[in-house]
């Protein structure tokens, strides 16, 4: 994929130096740019399959961002966004050592998930199997036309092990889950955006500059809201109602005693902050 000529919204796009722990991830590649990190798969010659290297470098990069970041752009070099796991490596495992590596990956994509900033996807080509379980891990999504999903795990006799049994049905259901597990379905961008997985659909070679503008503006919230939204959103949503309203004033009474939210509604108020409008 090309890599965006336009601005990134208010934040500055100049590369920064990265801290070396990140410089030193050789299948991703890390771009800092003002307060949004962009980090790419970076196997494209294996379509970004993830191996254990991989799935490593992955835990790394997103336990150890950067102070300045505030949100992560997350996209795949070359034609596909991610082929899922690295077949190669499969044959080679025990029952014992299966188990310990999607430990691994339920790890790494934690840190995704729940980590310190959120973080927004690119999609384009296959986002399949593993693949579509880091997209899942993800906050926001962005497809491009050319990207189509599907979870080729049972026609290789596998089963999902990257948390997509946790995560995609929350996105779009069990019963379209299963269909795609057991019969191979594959979904386009566009019924991709209807079914719930992905939020945007954008033009073609676009994905990583409107990637790029929202993730800019999520950077440009209050810290505290995009911790609520990460942190106490989706588990506010798996509570009963009783626990789930009880949780939310909480988190609200949190966010709005801050500084930060305290500043923003006094800008309103003073009319120097924008208005919600028709995009
Ligand atoms: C791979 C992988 C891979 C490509 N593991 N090496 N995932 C899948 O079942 C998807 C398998 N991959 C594909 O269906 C296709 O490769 C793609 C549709 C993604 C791309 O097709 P294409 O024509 O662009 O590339 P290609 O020629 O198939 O592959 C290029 C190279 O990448 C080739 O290696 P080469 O050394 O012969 O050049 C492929 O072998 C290699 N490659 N995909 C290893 N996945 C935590 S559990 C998760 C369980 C799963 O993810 S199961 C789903 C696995």
């Amino acid at each position: 994929m090309r890599t965006p000529t336009t601005d990134a919204g208010s934040t500055p796009s100049l590369p920064a130096a990265l801290p070396a722990t990140l410089a030193a991830l050789d299948l991703l590649r890390i771009d800092a740019l003002g307060a949004v990190l962009h980090v790419r798969l970076a196997r494209p010659a294996k379509r970004n399959a993830i191996n254990d290297a991989l799935v490593a470098q992955l835990r790394v990069a997103f336990s150890s961002l950067p102070e300045s970041a505030r949100a992560v752009v997350l996209s795949g070099e070359g034609d596909h966004f991610c082929a899922g796991l690295d077949l190669s490596e499969l044959s080679e495992r025990t029952v014992a050592e299966g188990i310990a590596h999607s430990r691994s990956w339920h790890a790494a994509f934690e840190q995704i998930q729940f980590g310190r900033v959120p973080v927004v996807a690119v999609l384009h080509g296959a986002v399949v199997g593993g693949g579509l379980e880091l997209a899942s891990a993800c906050h926001v999504r962005v497809a491009e036309p050319s990207a189509y999903y599907g979870l080729p795990e049972g026609q290789r006799g596998l089963f999902v092990g990257g948390g997509g049994s946790a995560r995609i049905p929350r996105l779009i259901g069990v019963a379209r889950m299963a269909d795609m597990m057991l019969t191979g379905r594959i979904y386009d961008a566009h019924e991709g955006q209807a079914i719930g997985l992905s939020q945007y659909v954008v033009e073609a070679g676009s994905g990583i500059a409107r990637a790029m503008q929202l993730a800019a503006r999520i950077a440009a919230n209050a810290p505290l809201s995009n911790f609520a939204v990460m942190h106490a959103l989706p588990r506010i949503a798996e509570m009963g109602q009783s626990e789930g309203l009880f949780a939310e004033s909480l988190m609200a009474a949190i966010a709005s005693g801050d500084d930060a939210a305290k500043i923003r509604m006094r800008d309103f108020l003073e009319g120097k902050a924008g208005k919600v409008t028709k995009a």
